[in-house]
Formats: C-alpha cells, structure tokens, sequence
C-alpha cells in the first residue's frame, strides 16, 4: 500500500502532481481555494479536503504547490497547528530566500520541510524529462523519495532548503537567454526570408557545439584563470560590431547583441582584453552602479 498524499493547490502544475500520485497509487487528498478545481481528480479516486487543515492532517506528506510563497504563507500559516510532525514538501516556485524562510516557519512549527523546484511543464510530469530538485530535511527525502520520483527525475541537493531555488534560478536564466537568442536569430534570418523551421536544423546543431564550450567556461570560472588559447575578448568585441549593425539594418532590435558587447567593454576596460571571453563573470558579479 502507498503511502497517502495530500496535494494543496490544483492550479495546471498542482491538478499534474495529483495526477501523478493516483497513478502511482498514493491515497491521494486535494484541496485548492476555488473548490470546483478539485472535481475532476475525486472523479478520479481523489479525496476532498473542505479545508487546508483537514487536507495537511489526512497524509503523511504534504505537497503544495501554489502561484507563489505570498500564497503558501496565506494556505499554510492558519493550518499551523496541522502541519505539526507532517512532511511538508512544498514545490512551489521561489527564491532561496523564500524556501529558507518557509523551511524556518515549517520547522518552528513541528513540521519536516522539503523545498522543491519543478524544471518541467504539467505534461511532462511523471517522465523522464521532468526534473524536480529538492533540498531541506533529509528525513524527508528518504522516506518520501520513491512517491516524489513518481513526478520525474529526483536530485537532492543537500539539507540547506534554498539550494533547489538555487539551481532552479540559475538553469531558468540559461534557459530565458538561450531561447531569447534563438528568437533573435529567427527574427534576424526572417528578414532574409529564411524561416525559422530552417534555421532550427543549424541552431540545434550549433548549440551542441556552444555547449562543448561550457567545460572550459566552468574551469576558467572556477580558477579564476581566463586566459584562452582560441579567442580573445578583444576580438570577439569587434565582431559584435558586424552583429549590431547587421540586426540594425534589418530594424531588428539590437538590445541583446548591444548588452553582450556593453559587457565585453566592461571587462576589456577592466584590463581582460587579452583573455577569454569567462572573464565577463568578472563584471556580471560587479553590475556597474
Ligand atoms: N505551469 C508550468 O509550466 C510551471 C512549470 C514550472 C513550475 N511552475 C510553478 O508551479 C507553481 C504552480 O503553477 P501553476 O501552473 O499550477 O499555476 P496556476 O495554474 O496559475 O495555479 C495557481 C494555483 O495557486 C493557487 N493560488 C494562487 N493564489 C492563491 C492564494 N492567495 N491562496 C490560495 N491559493 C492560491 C490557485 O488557486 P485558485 O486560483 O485555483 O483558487 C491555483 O491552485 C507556480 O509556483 C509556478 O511558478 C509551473
């Protein structure tokens, strides 16, 4: 028998997680504030809860997954008294900030606190390619880490509760950047009447190739060491001028070529014109005033 699963919040995120524990056969209890969100998962063998305090008192584990932290705090702190000796593994998307908070409340009031982040759309939860990083009570990981693998691929991080929001923020900024500039590309090649469905074959193949970069970039980083054999900054400055005007021309919006190259000045002037282009951490870390 599998163990019960309470599921608080059945937004598009929250109704997929529930899902997925009654698929895999978890005694599963929802609640949500608009009532009517809940129906088609009763339908489906779930069992409703009329409050937060009833949902977090009927399962050993507590999921919840909300909009935001502002409505956790809203769900959770009125149910205090209900979360007390609950494994609570919220799965709400934050910042370390929020999940260390929320994980100091949690464990003041009697609860085990596990901070998840889902690297994954509703679809995909419950396969391969859903990532869930989770970090906080390690109690509450090993018992709970074979339900909580039924939502996709599981990494814990460690007992310091933010450090999922952590590498979440970071994988969504190189998600945001990466997609951004495809887009551009696909704006800059559509002036040329070239599609974007033409593009992509280039563009994937490319980005395997930007991705054998990330080695290096990750050893320079960390060492501190950014001299580079193939490319200097000094260089690749100059290159971004041709990238500008080309995008100028074309009336494409230049903010991203612009930014890059504002960087690149920065860390020339910073007397790095001479190394790689990792040197640009260097003034990332020191945002200009
Ligand atoms: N959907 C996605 O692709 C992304 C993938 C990555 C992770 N995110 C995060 O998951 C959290 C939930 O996202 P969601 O997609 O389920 O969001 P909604 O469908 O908008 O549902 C929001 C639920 O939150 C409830 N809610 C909002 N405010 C309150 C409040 N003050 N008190 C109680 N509940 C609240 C809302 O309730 P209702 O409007 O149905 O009554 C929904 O249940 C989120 O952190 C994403 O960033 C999803």
């Amino acid at each position: 028998m599998q163990p019960g699963v309470s599921v608080i919040g059945l937004g598009l995120m929250g109704t997929a997680l529930a899902d997925a524990f009654l698929k895999n056969g978890n005694p599963t209890t929802v609640w949500n504030r608009s009532p009517q969100k809940a129906d088609a998962l009763v339908a489906q063998g779930a069992l409703r809860a009329t409050t937060v305090a009833d949902a977090a008192s009927a399962s050993p584990l507590v999921v919840v997954c909300v909009l935001d932290y502002d409505a956790v705090r809203e769900i959770l702190h009125p149910a205090a008294d209900a979360i007390a000796g609950r494994a609570v593994a919220n799965l709400t998307s934050g910042t370390p900030e929020q999940a260390r908070d929320t994980a100091a409340w949690a464990t003041d009031r009697g609860a085990a606190y596990l901070d998840g982040k889902i690297l994954a759309t509703p679809s995909m939860v419950g396969g391969p390619q859903a990532l869930l990083f989770l970090s906080g009570s390690q109690g509450v990981f090993e018992a709970q880490q074979q339900a909580l693998s039924r939502l996709g691929a599981i990494t814990y991080f460690g007992t310091d509760p933010g450090l999922a929001a952590v590498f979440d923020i970071a994988l969504l900024g190189l998600m945001y950047a990466t997609v951004t500039g495809f887009l551009h590309s696909a704006a800059l090649a559509g002036t040329e009447q070239v599609s974007a469905m033409t593009l992509l074959p280039y563009a994937t193949e490319w980005l395997k190739g930007v991705t054998g970069f990330l080695p290096d970039l990750a050893r320079q980083v960390d060492d501190g060491d950014y001299r580079d054999a193939d490319a200097t900054l000094a260089m690749q400055a100059v290159g971004m001028n041709h990238m500008i005007h080309a995008n100028q021309a074309r009336g494409i919006d230049t903010e991203l070529p612009s930014y890059v190259k504002a960087l690149m000045e920065r860390a020339i002037a910073a007397g790095h014109g001479a190394d790689g282009f990792a040197s640009l951490i260097e003034v990332i870390k020191k945002p200009t005033a």
